[in-house]
């Protein structure tokens, strides 16, 4: 095996879906995610004129025709594409991965979907796969050959891994099978040399989903306060993701629960690809990992990952 491309024949071509936490708050999540991609062979390409997927403990919570209609228009582009898409959302994941499913097995809904999608010239033919970046590194690039490409290997790192929700849940349609206690994400998070450490509750929600967090914000944080309990408790130097919504959470969370609950906490929370591209020795600037000199305020990350930076760098020594 060569380091700079993974081992298997795999596709080195996808449609990149951003949802919309990534592109307006987290950008760095976007960029370490195209970076790492790169590095790997694997070329990301925009989707144009993609819309919100929509979120789903949101819209569907409420109209599922509406909700099937917008995210089989946003399948259809990845259709015309004529490539599978990649998410970086475990929220856009449930979304479109869901609707595709909905879309290739239920005639009706599919009928009265493409109705509506009809009024603006298109059209689901179920043609493409909805794919998390998370299972394309698991079951396609492989561990092996992702820790191959960790040439500055993380070690003395400890990590709270924190799935989330729509990455496991329902596990109907997804990968991973119905294993209530997955380690895929932690084995990729090994595979930098930082250590997964276990800790109280780490499936639960971190709160965010299903509309919580714009119903009811203290109620969404309390969940989030007691993750942040857990995971400090488990000694955890960082808390790494694999979902832009998780991300804000977290990192934005940790200021909103010192407002509101006075607890306070400074764990930076990292988004697996910038981990993974640390370790793979690119940039940190160019990961988001540390700040521009010219960082506007009131800009994420709202913790600052220095600490983090700053261990990472003194264990190297
Ligand atoms: S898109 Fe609009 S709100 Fe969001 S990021 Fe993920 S879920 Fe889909
Ligand atoms: S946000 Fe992302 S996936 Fe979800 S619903 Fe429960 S956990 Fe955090
Ligand atoms: C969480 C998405 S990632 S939602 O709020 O449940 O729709």
């Amino acid at each position: 095996m060569t380091a700079s491309a993974p081992a298997k024949d795999i596709v080195r071509d996808y449609d990149l879906y951003l949802g919309c936490v990534a592109p307006n708050r987290y950008p760095q999540i976007e960029a370490a995610t195209q970076l790492v991609f790169q590095k790997l062979g694997i070329t990301l390409h925009d989707m144009k004129g993609a819309s919100c997927c929509p979120a789903p403990g949101v819209f569907r919570g409420f109209d599922i025709p509406t909700w099937l209609a917008i995210a089989a228009r946003n399948i259809t582009i990845a259709e015309q594409d004529k490539r599978d898409a990649v998410i970086m959302c475990n929220g856009c994941y449930g979304t479109l991965l869901e609707a595709n499913h909905i879309m290739k097995t239920e005639p009706e809904r599919r009928k009265a979907t493409n109705d509506v999608l009809a009024k603006v010239n298109r059209e689901f033919r179920g043609t493409v796969r909805m794919r998390h970046i998370i299972e394309v590194l698991y079951n396609d690039v492989g561990v092996p050959a992702v820790a191959d490409l960790c040439v500055n290997p993380l070690r003395g790192i400890k990590a709270a891994v924190h799935y989330g929700c729509h990455l496991l849940k329902p596990s109907e349609t997804r990968p991973w099978g119905k294993d209530e206690r997955p380690t895929f994400f932690d084995e990729l998070v090994e595979a930098t040399g930082a250590e997964s450490v276990d800790y109280k509750d780490k499936y639960m929600c971190c709160g965010a989903g299903g509309g919580v967090r714009t119903a009811v914000k203290e109620v969404s944080l309390d969940f989030t306060r007691e993750k942040l309990v857990n995971i400090k408790e488990a000694g955890a130097d960082i808390i790494v993701d694999c979902c832009p919504f998780c991300h804000l959470q977290f990192d934005l969370g940790q200021v909103e629960v010192k407002q509101i609950f006075q607890q306070e906490f400074t764990i930076p929370v990292i988004y697996y690809t910038q981990l993974l591209g640390l370790a793979m020795g690119l940039s940190p600037y160019e990961l988001g990992l540390l700040p521009a000199a010219d960082k506007p305020a009131g800009t994420s990350p709202f913790i600052s990952t220095k600490p983090f930076m700053d261990k990472v760098l003194s264990n190297m020594k």
